[in-house]
Order: structure tokens, then sequence, then C-alpha cells
């Protein structure tokens, strides 16, 4: 039989800055549902990626002094970036899409044109605000008191040729596919589309910008890049190779069956790609489900105000799986929640160390104990006493799928974490240490107890599996490897009764929450504070400007402080041409005067010289200056000693 399709997406990130928990919550959501499938047996689909194009982008690199491309690359592919973070937090993704992959551009053009040809994409005005100074297209809305918001300064009105993309045509029809069917989900989200941005009336969107060049290009029209929005959403499609021959699963996989996305981007999956689609005639995803965000102290974190948490601390700390069990235990999917460090440890601690930990270690202990690791064959269980737990074990994937089935993370993990808890209770009532005491009278009652117990643990290790899968094979490994199919989590007795376990690494150890916390606030602290902080460049000066600055190496013969001054000290220099040149440099408290003697310099000479506390300076001795951690640093420029006094620097 052929197996059942199933196509996940997350949303793909902006590179703009390094990723935060709020985006690995999505990511590893989208995971944990994508191994859920391939649990249950489908052919799964799971795309994730980055959207790089656009002003921010622009900016932020050239703020960096290197291209777009560099900056990205950096953030998507560097040390800690994106693709490493996917990597540590176990994220199976089958595929990664750039939008700045070849294959994506050409097709996005194809798909530009496609609409422009059909009459859905037509060529207007952009009414707006202009800053002439800095050449920028400005919203209404983008200004700041009515002003530049980059420069500050007065902005007058304008127009702007650019192309549109016809949605108000596809107004009715997107208002019916939210009404009428479960296309986006929680529902609470379809009334805040239709009567916030659908019946107020849609407006025709712009869809080319001409104010920046960071984008895909309008093939036929030079000058215009496509919207981002555009160029993001149809990753969908690429990625699988619509208007590409890059891959070949569209056939496959199209339509998505649910795009995960956060709340505040909602508008864009449920309104804005769904008419896009229409445009096309091509089938709709679906599913939208818009998630809710990690609230930092009620907020929403962002790189801006400074609130982010790193998840490669928390994750190396605590573990990749407590981290990914943490974010989908804790808050409920459709929902906003708040996230602390302290709730963190506290769910670490119950859950994992105390409900899950205590039973795998107290069982497998136990059977270590009392018969060596392999159970002896018993008879069957005893109902009166085992009824309960054995009912309540076999029912559990069925509760868990319901659960799934709806992207109910959290729920589903309370119905697993409800039969862990009675599993305790069960042993508690049944005290195998007191039967173990009379093993030769009580010997098949404690293999029973202590098989039903295993069972119970094996089941709820198949269901978690999705959740924390590094932990689950540790899991099983304990268990014999045994059993962990789909079919077996609602089979009780795939277990073999004379099972051999052995008792491993204590999987989730405890932990000590005052001194995590204090330990985990000093790395938080410190780690939001760039380590190093990079001067924006300049301004770019022509040659000739620059070449009128005079660089010389020079030799220091003295160095003295200035009396009553904090930071100045006086240099005496040989700068080669035989009259000794004074500078004065406020450097005191990086250097100590005798350090630097007969060091080999770099000053500029040709200063117009300067009087500070009563003493002349005739130029400037050149230093490396920088930020770290708040503080700044400071080196002098010093060359090799064998260069001589005078030598010109270009
Ligand atoms: O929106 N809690 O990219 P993005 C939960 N490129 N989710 C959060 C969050 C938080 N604190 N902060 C961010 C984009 N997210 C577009 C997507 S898709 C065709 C294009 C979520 O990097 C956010 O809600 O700004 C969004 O779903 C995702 O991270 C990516 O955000």
């Amino acid at each position: 039989m052929e197996k059942q399709k199933f196509y996940i997406t997350t949303p793909i990130y902006y590179p703009s800055d390094k990723l935060h928990i709020g985006h690995t919550y999505c990511t590893v959501a989208t995971d944990a549902m994508a191994r859920y499938k391939r649990l249950t047996g489908c052919d799964v689909m799971f795309l994730t990626g980055t959207d790089e194009h656009g002003q921010k982008i622009q900016d932020k690199a050239k703020e960096a002094g290197v291209t777009p491309q560099q900056f990205v690359d950096g953030i998507v592919d560097g040390p800690r970036g994106v693709r490493d973070l996917w990597q540590l937090m176990n994220i199976s993704n089958d595929r990664f899409i750039r939008t700045t992959d070849g294959y994506h551009v050409s097709a996005i053009q194809k798909i530009f044109k496609a609409m422009y040809d059909k009459g859905d994409i037509y060529k207007g005005k952009y009414v707006g605000k202009y800053c002439k100074p800095c050449e920028s297209f400005w919203t209404e809305s983008q200004l700041k008191d009515g002003k530049c918001p980059d420069c500050g300064r007065e902005v007058q009105d304008a127009q702007e040729e650019a192309y549109f993309f016809r949605l108000s045509k596809y107004a009715q029809r997107v208002q019916d596919l939210l009404e009428n069917t479960d296309f986006l989900e929680p529902r609470s989200r379809v009334h805040e589309m239709v009567n916030n941005f659908i019946k107020p009336g849609l407006e025709d969107l712009c869809v080319s910008r001409t104010s920046f060049s960071w984008g895909v290009p309008v093939d036929f029209d030079e000058g215009h890049v496509v919207y981002v929005w555009i160029d993001a959403l149809f990753n969908y499609m690429t990625a699988l190779g619509y208007q590409n021959e890059a891959h070949d699963d569209l056939e496959r996989y199209w339509p998505a069956d649910v795009h995960f996305v956060g709340k505040e981007i909602v508008r864009f999956h449920s309104i804005i790609w769904p008419a896009m689609l229409m445009s096309l005639d091509l089938p709709l995803p679906k599913k939208v489900y818009g998630h809710g965000w990690l609230l930092l102290d009620g907020g929403k974190m962002s790189k801006s105000k400074g609130n982010v948490v790193d998840p490669y601390l928390l994750a190396e700390k605590f573990g990749v799986d407590a981290l990914r069990f943490f974010l989908l235990r804790t808050f409920p999917f459709g929902s906003d929640g708040n996230f602390s460090n302290e709730l963190l440890i506290q769910t670490i601690n119950v859950d994992l160390a105390n409900d899950l930990g205590n039973l795998l270690s107290r069982t497998t202990a136990m059977a270590v104990k009392y018969f060596g690791g392999t159970l002896p064959e018993a008879k069957l269980a005893d109902e009166a006493q085992d009824g309960e737990l054995i009912a309540l074990a076999s029912g559990l994937r069925g509760r868990y799928e319901a659960q799934m089935e709806k992207f109910q993370f959290q729920n589903a993990l309370a119905e697993v974490f409800k039969l862990i808890q009675r599993a305790n209770k069960y042993i508690d009532e049944t005290a195998p240490w007191v039967l173990g005491k009379d093993i030769a009278a009580n010997g098949a009652r404690l293999s029973q107890v202590l098989y039903n117990l295993l069972e119970t643990t094996r089941i709820c290790g198949v269901l978690l599996t999705p959740f924390m899968p590094e932990s689950m094979e540790k899991l099983f490994a304990q268990l014999g490897s045994c059993c962990q199919s789909w079919e077996s989590a609602a089979a009780w007795g795939s277990l073999s009764q004379t099972v051999t376990v052995t008792k491993g690494e204590n999987l989730f150890p405890r932990i000590d929450l005052d001194k995590a916390l204090a330990e985990l606030e000093e790395l938080q602290a410190d780690a939001a504070q760039p380590a190093v902080e990079r001067e924006p460049f300049m301004e770019d000066v022509d040659f000739e400007t620059f070449s009128k600055s005079d660089f010389r190496v020079v030799k220091v013969k003295d160095c003295q402080p200035v009396k009553k001054s904090k930071k100045l000290l006086r240099f005496t220099l040989d700068d080669g041409s035989g009259t000794d040149r004074q500078i004065l440099s406020g450097i005191s408290m990086y250097y100590q005067p005798e350090e630097l003697l007969g060091k080999t310099l770099v000053a500029i000479v040709n200063l117009p010289p300067r009087k500070m506390m009563g003493l002349e300076s005739c130029g400037m001795l050149l230093s490396a200056v920088h930020q770290e951690r708040g503080e700044e640093r400071l080196n002098l420029l010093m060359l090799d000693d064998s260069i001589p006094a005078g030598a010109k620097l270009y």
C-alpha cells in the first residue's frame, strides 16, 4: 500500500540576526510533528530554510561592511548559525531552502511574470513620502514624527512606479476559504483575519520595490525587485520543484498538509498566499496553523529589545532533549506562553528527573537486583491489581494520537505523563521491594509487576520519541532494544516476557534550581553583550583626501606620565627627521610608560599641533580600539623593530 504523504513546513527565517528560542520553538514543534508522522508510517517531507532578501538585510550588510550575500552566508552557514542550530537541536528536516538559491530566484521571476501575464499583477503608482538626502521612499506609517525615520529630515509627497497584485479580486474567495473550511487554525485567528483585514476592504498589494536592490530582480523591468513576501511564500513550492528543475517532488507532496507559522505572519499565509495560488490556479495548502509567541517578561522577544534567549546556551547547559521537551510540554501551541529559566528547570526536574527518570531507573534497578536483568517467564497480569495500569497504557496511543493530530503537543505529552505518574504510583502500591525479600515465594508476582512497569515505560518511550529522539534511544538501550514501532505502542504485551534490561546512565539528572538559575543569569547577562562591538564604517573619502594623511614609523625614546593628568602619557619620539617629536596620548590606563620604551609605533605627523595640559602634541599615535563586553580595549599599533624611524605608511 502506498504510504500516506505528509508535507509540513516552518516559516523560513530572516537571517538578519542569530536565531533565538522563539524561532527554535516553531522548528522544534515542526520537527516533533514530522517525526511523529514518520513514526506512524507516513512519507514525510519537512522543509525549513531562510528568507534572505529585503531592505533590512541590505542595510545590515552595509552596516557590517560586507555584501548582503556575505552577510547572510555568515548567519546561515557560519559558526553557530542557522544550520548549526538545527543540527544541534536534532531537527530532521528533509530539505533546506535559501531564497538566494539560484533555482528559487529564477522560479520567482517566472512566477511573477505568470501573474503579470494573467493580468493579476499590473503596473501602477505607489504613493508615499520621499526623503531626498536619503533617496528613500517611506509610507506614512513608517515616518517618525512625520519625518524621515533614518535622518530625521523633512520628507515630501512622492510617487514611485510599482507593480501591484490584484488582491482585492480574491477577497471574497479568501473570506469563504477562511470562514467555511478549516484552512486556518486555531479558529480564533479566522475572526481576526476576516474582521481586521478582509471586511474593512482588501486593497491591491504593492509587490515590487525600486528603493533597494537586494531582492529578486523583475526580469522584464530593470530596477524593480520582487516584494519579499512573494519571494518568501513561494519557497514552499519552489523547494519541491515548482518552476525549476532543481527538485522534482511537487506532484508527490503538494499541496502541503500544514504550514506552521507564528501568529504575526498568519495574515500573509492565510490571505496573500491563497490569493496568489488562486491567481495561478494552483491547489491550496490544506492548513495554516498560527502558533503563539514565547514571551519574556510579558513581551515578545526581539533582538532590538535585547531580551532574546539564546537556545545554544540552554541546550548546552540542560541538554537538547530537555529543551525540546520543555518547549512543547509547557506552552499550548496555539497561544502565547511566558518563558522563564525557572519554569524550564522545574519542568526538567518534575517531569524528566522525577517522573520519567525515576520510573526507568527504579524499574531497571529492581530487575537487575532481583533477576540479574532478565525477567523469568511469569503468568499473565493479575486483573484485579494491574487492570487499571494496563488499561491506561493500552489506550494511551489513541489519546495521544487524537491530540497530535490537532497539533496539541502539550496535551499529548500530558497524556503520556499521566501514565508515567500512574506507573510510579503502581510501584508504591505493589511495593516490589517487599516482594523481593522472599523471591522463592513472590518471584512470579515480582516478575509480573516489573514486566508491567517495563512495558508501560516502553509504550511511553515510543510516544516520547518524536519529542526526545536521542534520550529515547538511550532509554530503549536500557530496555534491551525492545520493540519501538507505532503499532506496538497500542499493543500491550509487545515486550518479550523474558526481556533483559540493563541499568544505564541516569537520563535526566536533577538540577539544583538556585545554583543553575544564578549561573544562567550570569551567562545570559554576558551573552546579552555582544562580545565585540564594531564601529560602523565611515563614509567613503576619495583617494586624494586619504593620501593627504602622513603616517610615519616612530620609535619611542622616552615616555612619561603627564603630571596631574589621569590619562595622558608624554612621548618623545624619533620620527627619522633628526629632531625629536613630542606627542601626548591618552592611554595611561592601558600601558605603563616603561613598557613602551624603544617600541616601534605609528603616528600621523601632519596634524596641526594641539595643546593639552599646557604641553604641545604634534601628531597622534595610532591604536586599535574596540568594545569588548561593554568595556573599551586599546592596543597601540606596534611594528617590527627592524623598520627604521621615518618610514612612510601607505
Ligand atoms: O517572519 N515566539 O521570519 P522571522 C514564537 N521570514 N515564535 C517566534 C518568536 C517568539 N518569541 N519570535 C519569532 C519571518 N517567532 C519570515 C517568514 S515564511 C514564508 C517567511 C517566529 O525569522 C515568527 O512568528 O522573523 C515566525 O513564524 C518565525 O519565527 C520566523 O520569523
